[in-house]
């Protein structure tokens, strides 16, 4: 695969509804949109680091810079035969792994259309349909909150996950199983506990939780082991985990029962597929996170999700929850079994707008095989 010529660009979108973490609220995405052209074909990827650097160290103003000067001159100027061969190009820049992600997939995308195959079977997935969950940001009042469960389970959504911090917990918690006793839910800290709160994270167990989602330090694992120990609920393990060897560490040391893999937090579809190994070699589910993703990322999350390990519903949800009109033909839709289809077309199965895209397009370079060869 030669690639000729990569454009980078920046697009800007308002959420239908402000979402808002234990780190802030944010009301519009800033998000990187990655295209490459090859052999006739062009791919598409999404950079998923978010606008500021809150949930990790790596954000839009790290990843342009990134892309512009390392990554995408590696890619010209060399020869790939897969995507799987990217991380090997890139493997000089240490981290950024958002930046390389949003590259990789790109060049995924395009081989699984000049393959004719359909994204997920190139990946290796076999699932035929996905079960979807929602995630919920903090809201302004309970009752707002109580109300938007409501309608996501009224949508079908197989799992309900809230964002929790101190001061928006178990007071919520009580609310929600008082209301729902057997609903499948879980909830999601962003890091914003320390291990001194154990004995207040302990209280969370009395709510038959599937899971606590990366309660302690973003880059903490080890204290995660420690909490496990004391706690009956499982902790799942998102932000802390950046490739498979963070994967196989946790689960040796028993930090996580169950794995969130976000394939741009790892760095693309190739570290995916390790973790997704490592936790199958340990007999562990994972489920895919979301990142708030425009179409593109979000059609390749349903791919990725469609492997063997992913065994509980992710946060792939319906286009429709984040925005006014998706960048993608059909938009995603969720079944009212809280499932989406798998399509047998070539690539990931939706057809990117490109004029759309260009409508919503507020800064873009291309850069081409002879402008740096
Ligand atoms: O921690 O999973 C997270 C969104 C942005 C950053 C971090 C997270 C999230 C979500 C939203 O939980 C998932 C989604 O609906 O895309
Ligand atoms: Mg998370």
């Amino acid at each position: 695969m030669r690639i000729d010529s990569i454009t980078l660009r920046e697009i800007q979108m308002p959420l239908v509804h402000f979402f808002e973490t234990s780190f802030g609220r944010v009301y519009s995405r800033s998000i990187l949109l990655v295209s490459v052209d090859t052999d006739g074909v062009r791919g598409w990827g999404e950079c998923v680091a978010g606008e500021d650097p809150f949930y990790s160290p790596e954000w839009t103003e790290t990843a342009w810079p990134t892309i512009k000067t390392y990554l995408a001159p590696a890619l010209l100027k060399g020869d790939v035969a897969s995507g799987r061969e990217c991380p090997h190009l890139f493997a000089r820049v240490r981290g950024h792994r958002m930046a390389k992600a949003g590259l990789e997939n790109a060049v995924w995308d395009a081989e699984a259309r000049l393959k004719q195959q359909p994204l997920w079977k190139l990946l290796g997935g076999s699932r035929r349909e996905i079960a979807c969950g929602v995630s919920i940001g903090i809201q302004d009042s309970p009752e707002q909150l109580m109300e938007k469960i409501a309608t996501e389970l009224a949508a079908g959504y197989r799992r309900i996950k809230i964002k929790v911090k101190p001061g928006w917990d178990v007071n919520v918690l009580e609310k929600i199983r008082a209301r729902w006793a057997d609903i499948l839910l879980s909830v999601d800290a962003n890091s914003a506990y320390t291990l001194d709160e154990t004995e207040h994270l302990r209280k969370f167990d009395a709510f038959n939780l599937l899971m606590i989602e990366q309660p302690l330090w973003d880059d903490e694992i080890y204290l995660h082991a420690r909490l496990q120990k004391a706690l009956t609920t499982s902790i799942c393990l998102d932000e802390s985990i950046h490739h498979a060897r963070d994967a196989n560490f946790a689960l040796e040391t028993g930090a996580c029962r169950i794995i969130n893999i976000k394939v741009g937090r790892v760095g693309g579809f190739s570290e995916a597929l390790r973790v997704h190994e490592v936790a199958e070699s340990h007999k562990v589910p994972v489920w895919c996170g979301g990142m708030l993703e425009s179409g593109v990322g979000r059609a390749h999350n349903i791919a990725l999700s469609s492997l063997e390990g992913f065994r509980l519903p992710g946060d792939v949800s319906a286009s429709k929850r984040y925005w006014e009109q998706d960048v993608i033909e059909p938009e995603v839709e969720v079944r009212p079994d809280g499932m989406i289809a798998l399509s047998d077309a070539p690539g990931t199965g939706y057809r990117v707008l490109e004029d759309l895209i260009e409508k919503f397009t507020v800064r873009k370079e291309t850069w081409t095989r002879g402008n740096v060869c």
